[in-house]
C-alpha cells in the first residue's frame, strides 16, 4: 500500500526507525534495554538527529530526552508528541521507537513546509517505558507527571544498582525530580504499533485509541530449603518451585474466570520466575515471581488480587515453603484517552483519505501517564499479524508514515483549536 503525497517523508522517517534498529544486543535482536550502554547509544543518535533537525535538547531530572522548538507565541504552552526508545529483552525494532521517530519527522516537515506553530513543539523519548531490571516501566513519564516516588527509585536490579543511582547515571537528577514535572503542556499524542490484530485484520490503516489498560504488577517470593536432589524424601523436601508452579496456574486460572465474565477485558501473565539456586540436582529453595495483570476494570483487578494473595499462600503452606513477599510494585489505572484529541485525530486521518477505526490499548503507553497532566490520546498503526515484543515485529514504512501524517495534521490543528479552548 503505497500512500502518495503524504505531508512529509516516509523515507526519512523509516531511515531514523532502521538506524535505531542496528543498535541492539548483536546475540539478542532487538534488544536495548533502558539504562543500559547500548540505550545510551540509541539515545545519542537521537539527540544528534533533534538538533540536525533544529530542535535544542536537554535531559530532564527524570530521565527523559527532550527536543524543543520555539513556537511563535511561547505563552500558549507546549504540543509534544513522543514515546519511548528502549525495548523489551528480544523485543522489536518499532515498539517505542516509530514514535519517536514520529515526533523527529513532525518537526522536520514543519520546517520543510515553512511552518511555524503558535505552540512550543517538544519531542520527548521517555526513559524507560518497558518494565525495567529495576521492576518499573514508565519511569521516565511517571517523574514528567509526579508519580517517581522515592519507594520506587530505592528499587534495585540484580547487580545491585538502585534505581535512583541509575536515574543518575543517565542524565536524570532524583534528587530533583520536582523538576520534571510539567504543567506547561497543553496536549501530548503518541503514535504506536497496534501490538494486535484488529488493523491488519480489518485492512484499516489507523487506528485511534480510546482507552489505555489498568497494569497493576506483583512481586510473590516463595522461601522453602535447597537440598540434595537425590537424598532428600519427597515428604521432607521444602520445594519453593513446587509453590510457585502452582501460583502461575493459579494466575491464569483466576484470569481465565475474570476474563469470562465479560464484559470487561482481563489478561494476566507470570513473565518473570526466578529459581534459586538453580541447579538441576538441587531442591529449589527460593523462587521469585513477577505477576502482570491488566484489565479495563479496575474492580476485577482487586477481586484478582484478593483470591491470588489467599491461594498463593494456600500454595505455601501445601509446599511447606514460606511466602515471604506478596508485593505491588506498580498500579496504573485504567485511562481514556482525551475525547476532543480523538475528536481531531479523526478528521486528521479522514483528511488523508485513511481507513480508521476507534480502539482500546491492551498494551500500557506513557501516554497513559501523560494523561494525568494534559491532554492525551494516541494513533496506532498495524503491525504483521499483530506481533510484538518480539524480532518479529515488523510494520510497513507506509503504514507508519501515514500514521505520522495523521499525528502532524493533528498537531497543526491543535495549534489553532487549542487557542479557541
Ligand atoms: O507492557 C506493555 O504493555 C508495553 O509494551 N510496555
Ligand atoms: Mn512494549
Ligand atoms: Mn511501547
Amino acid at each position: 500500500m503505497t500512500k502518495t503525497n503524504l505531508p512529509l517523508d516516509a523515507d526519512r522517517l523509516w531511515s531514523d526507525i532502521m538506524a535505531l534498529a542496528d543498535i541492539t544486543d548483536p546475540a539478542r535482536p532487538y534488544t536495548r534495554r533502558s539504562f543500559t550502554e547500548l540505550f545510551l547509544e540509541g539515545r545519542a543518535l537521537v539527540a544528534t538527529r533533534f538538533t540536525e533537525a533544529g530542535l535544542t535538547t536537554r535531559i530532564d531530572t527524570g530521565g527523559n530526552l527532550i527536543g524543543r522548538i520555539e513556537g511563535r507565541k511561547p505563552e500558549l504552552g507546549v504540543i509534544a508528541v513522543g514515546s519511548h526508545s528502549d525495548t523489551v529483552p528480544s523485543g522489536g525494532r518499532f515498539d517505542g521507537i516509530a514514535g519517536v521517530a514520529t515526533g523527529l519527522e513532525i518537526v522536520r516537515a514543519l520546517r520543510d513546509s515553512g511552518t511555524q506553530l503558535d505552540h512550543t513543539l517538544e519531542v520527548i523519548d521517555f526513559l524507560a517505558e518497558e518494565p525495567s531490571e529495576y521492576g518499573l516501566s514508565c519511569v521516565g513519564s511517571r517523574g514528567m507527571t509526579g508519580f517517581l516516588d522515592v519507594k520506587m527509585l530505592d528499587l534495585v536490579e540484580p547487580g545491585g544498582e538502585k534505581l535512583r543511582d541509575a536515574l543518575r547515571r543517565v542524565g536524570g537528577d532524583p534528587d530533583r525530580l520536582d523538576r520534571a514535572i510539567r504543567s506547561d503542556i497543553r496536549a501530548f499524542l503518541e503514535l504506536h504499533i497496534e501490538q494486535g490484530i484488529v488493523l491488519e485484520s480489518q485492512s484499516l490503516d489507523v487506528g485511534v485509541v480510546s482507552s489505555i489498560v489498568g497494569i497493576r504488577r506483583i512481586e510473590i517470593v516463595f522461601e522453602g530449603e535447597a537440598d540434595h536432589a537425590g537424598t532428600t524424601p519427597l515428604h521432607l523436601r521444602h520445594d519453593a518451585l513446587v509453590a510457585a508452579a502452582n501460583a502461575v496456574a493459579i494466575v491464569r486460572r483466576i484470569a481465565e474466570e475474570l476474563d469470562a465474565e465479560g464484559p470487561d477485558y482481563f489478561v494476566a501473565t507470570v513473565g518473570i520466575l526466578a529459581v534459586e539456586p538453580s541447579a538441576s540436582n538441587i531442591v529449589p529453595g527460593r523462587c521469585r515471581l513477577l505477576v502482570d495483570a491488566r484489565t479495563t476494570n479496575p474492580a476485577l483487578t482487586a477481586r484478582f488480587v484478593s483470591a491470588l494473595d489467599r491461594e498463593s499462600a494456600a500454595a505455601a503452606t501445601a509446599a511447606r515453603v514460606r511466602r515471604s513477599a506478596f508485593t505491588t510494585l506498580s498500579d496504573g489505572p485504567p485511562v481514556a484517552c482525551d475525547p476532543d484529541l480523538q475528536v481531531t485525530l479523526r478528521a486528521a486521518a479522514r483528511d488523508l483519505g485513511l481507513a480508521q477505526t476507534d480502539l482500546p490499548s491492551g498494551a500500557g503507553h506513557d501516554a497513559a501517564f501523560m494523561s494525568r497532566i494534559c491532554r492525551s490520546a494516541m494513533v496506532f498503526v498495524p503491525c504483521r499479524a499483530g506481533k510484538s515484543h518480539a524480532p518479529q515485529e515488523w510494520a510497513d514504512r507506509d503504514a507508519v508514515a501515514a500514521g505520522a501524517a495523521v499525528i502532524l495534521q493533528a498537531v497543526k490543528a491543535l495549534d489553532r483549536s487549542l487557542q479557541d479552548a
